[in-house]
């Protein structure tokens, strides 16, 4: 099949209903299979999202060299038979252009397009108890009412730009990786100033420096990347995938992070040294997010982890030839795992540019930005465009941005004023027939998006069916059994390493954010276990209301 072709596509509606069963928020993956699960329940359901396409991620998340850094094979829906056998990746990791090709693909094969509303910006949500719907208003005051509103939001839909003195001054021109613009943009010819050194930088990076005249890189905290080993998709890795997806698909789903790979079942010190080198080597040759499957201890054992944090360490040293930014590069002061790590292309590499340069924000902090650059440690930096690529208000930054408003009118942002308390990451107490994908407390950015996605709307679908058959209207998490989960995650994620880290899976790279561990560490295996044990338990947990059925929604 060619993936370009696609059947004619429908139109994008613009009159929103005044009720619908199901509103679901946000028309990126988690969104489009919703509506498609949504309707196969015979629902009325809707999808409002802000952008003017669908893909969410992959739709804003345009920025040279943004790829995925799960492999394609796996990082696409593993529920439509006929799409993942016919549809044909380029490349071993996708890049964004082509994850985008695949969504919209998707919007046009399963006609969902008929029920996404564009660029419609979901402003608030209210509950009213005497009716049981909630009233869900948009950013140019349309309202639509609804029995469920599923916040399909995204983990990393709210970009984040520091509040830096005098940026507004700066007279040229500024972009947010999170936020690319959707005209080619050309920087040939151009000094481009690039601040953070995050996953979408460390993409960026060597894509910018090709073409740029100069690219000045500020660097607070160095990352750990592993090289992707990138290159086109072959037909025999293509045909041994699709040969066996099912069965494979199925391990993903018990895997720790919804993505099938070699783990090594040793810890890192139960080896020699000179056979971790070697199991290390191997890794970093193989490329790829699998190097942490090296060892079966390094996300807990820090002397374990120590030995594949140097090992990385020493990868950078002898990559990068110039040794003051070697050293700089090589991230010291915390476990490697903790923070995201990162896959590249060339990263390290690019620091051996003529035309690149590394500059040190962590001792000498911005101090404030003019008309033509900005200055830190007493030098002035002069550009003629300066990216952001200063990251997200993750997990909660874009559920806390829409006036959510449970029973007795209980604000959310309010509720998680000391962080996010949810169920399962699924649902809140108080806010009844709301529920979220992949929210926090879920195995969420710790895992193969598609895969923990997948399994959020399977849950949701499975339990509006349990509903119905018993003429249930009304679900909401109990207080006592959401507490029980909020000490759960933290439990979990307090035997791990992660929690040492300022990280944004802590919240720490938003000022006057909670320090708490946002997603559930225990594994997307297990954690699918507990949502399978809570389902056939009659959805313990979870508190029921009789008096409306949805069969007389809307
Ligand atoms: P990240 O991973 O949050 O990276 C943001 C980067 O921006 C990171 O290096 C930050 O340094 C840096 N940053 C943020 N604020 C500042 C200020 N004020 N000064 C200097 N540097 C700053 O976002 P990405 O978009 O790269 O990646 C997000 C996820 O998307 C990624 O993990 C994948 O899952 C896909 P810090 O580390 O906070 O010191």
């Amino acid at each position: 099949m060619s993936n370009s072709a696609t059947s004619a596509p429908s139109a994008h509606p613009t009159k929103l209903p005044h009720q619908v069963d199901v509103l679901v928020v946000g028309a990126g993956f988690a969104g489009l299979y919703l509506l498609h699960r949504m309707r196969g329940l015979g629902l009325s359901a809707i999808a409002l999202e802000a952008a003017s396409g669908v893909g969410g991620t992959w739709y804003w998340n345009r920025y040279p060299g943004a790829r995925c850094d799960v492999e394609s094979m796996q990082y696409s829906y593993s529920v439509f038979d006929d799409l993942q056998d016919e549809w044909c990746w380029s490349e071993l990791y996708s890049g964004q252009p082509e994850i985008l090709r695949y969504a919209n693909h998707v919007a046009d094969r399963y006609d969902l397009r008929r029920d996404i509303f564009l660029n419609t910006r979901v402003s608030a949500a209210h509950f009213a108890a005497d009716t049981h719907r909630w009233q869900v208003t948009t950013e140019s005051g349309a309202k639509v009412r609804a029995q469920f509103v599923v916040m399909a939001t995204g983990c990393l839909s709210t970009a984040r730009t520091p509040d830096f003195d005098g940026l507004e001054t700066f007279a040229g021109d500024t972009y947010h990786t999170g936020n690319w613009p959707h005209t080619q943009v050309d920087f040939s010819g151009r000094r481009v100033g690039i601040i953070g050194t995050g996953s979408s930088a460390i993409q960026a990076i060597p894509v910018i420096a090709a073409e740029a005249s100069h690219v000045t890189v500020f660097q607070r905290t160095p990352n750990y990347s592993i090289p992707s080993r990138n290159g086109p998709m072959s037909d025999a890795y293509d045909k041994q995938w699709k040969d066996d997806y099912a069965a494979l698909r199925t391990l993903a789903r018990q895997s720790n992070n919804g993505i099938v790979m070699e783990r090594n079942e040793h810890g890192a010190m139960d080896v020699s040294p000179e056979e971790r080198v070697r199991v290390y080597e191997a890794r970093w040759a193989a490329g790829g997010t699998q190097f942490m499957g090296s060892f079966n201890d390094l996300a807990i054992n820090a002397d374990s982890n120590e030995t594949a944090s140097e090992f990385v360490r020493d990868q950078i040293r002898e990559i990068v030839k110039d040794a003051a930014t070697a050293e700089l590069l090589a991230p010291k002061g915390y476990a490697i795992g903790t923070k995201r790590i990162c896959v590249d292309t060339q990263y390290f590499e690019t620091f051996n540019r003529d035309n690149v340069r590394l500059v040190d924000v962590r001792n000498a902090p911005i101090e404030r930005f003019d008309e033509t650059g900005l200055v830190t440690g007493g030098d002035h930096y002069a550009f003629d465009c300066i990216i952001f690529a200063t990251g997200f208000d993750a997990m909660t930054g874009t559920l806390n941005a829409i006036d959510i408003r449970g029973r007795d009118a209980a604000e959310l942002r309010e509720r998680w004023e000391a962080g996010p308390r949810t169920y399962l990451g699924l649902s809140v107490a108080g806010f009844p027939n709301m529920f979220l994908i992949t929210g926090p407390g879920s195995p969420s950015v710790l895992s193969n998006m598609m895969v923990s996605i997948e399994q959020h709307v399977d849950f949701i679908t499975d339990l509006l069916v349990h509903m119905r058959d018993r003429d249930l209207a009304v679900v909401e998490a109990g207080t006592d059994a959401q507490e029980n989960w909020v000490q759960h995650v933290n439990d979990v994620a307090q035997k791990t390493l992660y929690p040492r880290a300022a990280s944004w899976y802590m919240g720490a790279n938003i000022p006057g954010k909670p320090r708490v561990f946002l997603p559930y560490i225990g594994g997307v295996g297990k954690y699918r276990k507990i949502c399978i044990d809570v389902a056939t338990n009659g959805y313990k947990g979870f508190a029921f209301e009789e008096d409306r059925t949805l069969a007389r929604a809307g």
